[in-house]
């Protein structure tokens, strides 16, 4: 791997590091030399993870791992304090749809996943990160949302509601930090090919795998890039937030279709 060290010495936090664009963002960050604290529930995905990339790095970052869930805020809690240095980027990543339900008939256990991981783990991880930030009047979180922050659809009721929240307290954030040198900024993809869809559909692979077949989706990758370029601006630009839909998706219901 290739380091171009533009984020050399600057530690990083990503949270849901083990899939998607948390593990594409955690590769790309290596690659500029940053540190990492990768987190998420699924330890193996971690500790693996940190082997490949401190084998394919070269020695001059470091890789701490820390495994739990953001929905737990003593666990939350626990991570920021096991933290000794500063965190300067803190990605707010994990979160996931659950479920394609109408309002009516959808499920409670997966408005709560998703409510409590997309929209309070994201406050969770926030609260104990940031004061650390206002102390040294310098630092940046990202916060995932969605184009369904910006839209709703049919079936995404819950899953959009959380993706607005995250464009409303990315909003509010950004003003709690007002006049301090901590920058604030939302990244808010369409389609990305991830396991998100096989979490949405509760472990349907195929039902999963229709929503990217027919049609050329983000990857994991695109989107890293765009937090990389979002983090690595001058201190005096703060990105608000960045909707990056494929060429071949308008809005969250139009995506142009093709048998491949
Ligand atoms: P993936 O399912 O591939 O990855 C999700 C990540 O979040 C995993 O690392 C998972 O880790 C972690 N995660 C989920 N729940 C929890 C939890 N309770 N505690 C800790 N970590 C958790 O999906 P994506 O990479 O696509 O999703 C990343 C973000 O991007 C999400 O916020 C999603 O809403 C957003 N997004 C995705 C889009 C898409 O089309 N894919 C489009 C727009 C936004 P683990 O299971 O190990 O805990
Ligand atoms: C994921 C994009 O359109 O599937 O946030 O909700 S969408």
């Amino acid at each position: 791997m290739q380091h171009s060290g533009r984020l050399k010495g600057k530690w990083v936090l990503i949270t849901g590091a083990t899939a998607g664009i948390g593990e594409a963002a955690a590769r790309l960050f290596a690659s500029e030399g940053a540190n990492l604290i990768l987190t998420g529930r699924r330890k193996q995905r971690l500790e693996k993870l940190k082997n490949a990339l401190l084998k394919e790095g070269s020695e001059t970052f470091q890789v701490e791992i820390r495994d739990f869930d953001v929905r737990n805020r003593g666990a939350c809690r626990h991570c920021a304090e096991s933290i000794k240095g500063n965190i300067d980027i803190l990605i707010n990543n994990a979160g996931l749809a659950s479920g394609l339900d109408p309002v009516d008939s959808a499920d409670f256990e997966d408005w709560d996943r998703m409510i409590d991981t997309n929209i309070k783990g994201l406050l969770n991880m926030t609260r104990f990160i940031a004061p650390r930030m206002r102390e040294r009047n310098e630092g940046h979180i990202i916060n995932i949302g969605s184009i369904a922050g910006h839209e709703a659809y049919p079936g995404g009721s819950v899953y959009s509601g959380t993706k607005h929240a995250v464009k409303a307290i990315t909003q509010a954030m950004k003003m709690d930090f007002h006049g301090t040198g901590v920058r604030v900024s939302a990244v808010s993809p369409g389609l990305v090919e991830t396991e998100f869809s096989e979490v949405r559909f509760h472990g349907d692979k195929e039902r999963a795998s229709q929503v990217y077949d027919t049609t050329t989706p983000l990857t994991a990758f695109d989107v890293a890039e765009i937090i990389l370029f979002v983090v690595t601006r001058p201190a005096h630009v703060n990105i608000m937030d960045t909707i990056v839909l494929p060429t071949f998706q308008s809005s969250s219901t139009m995506v142009h279709r093709e048998e491949k």
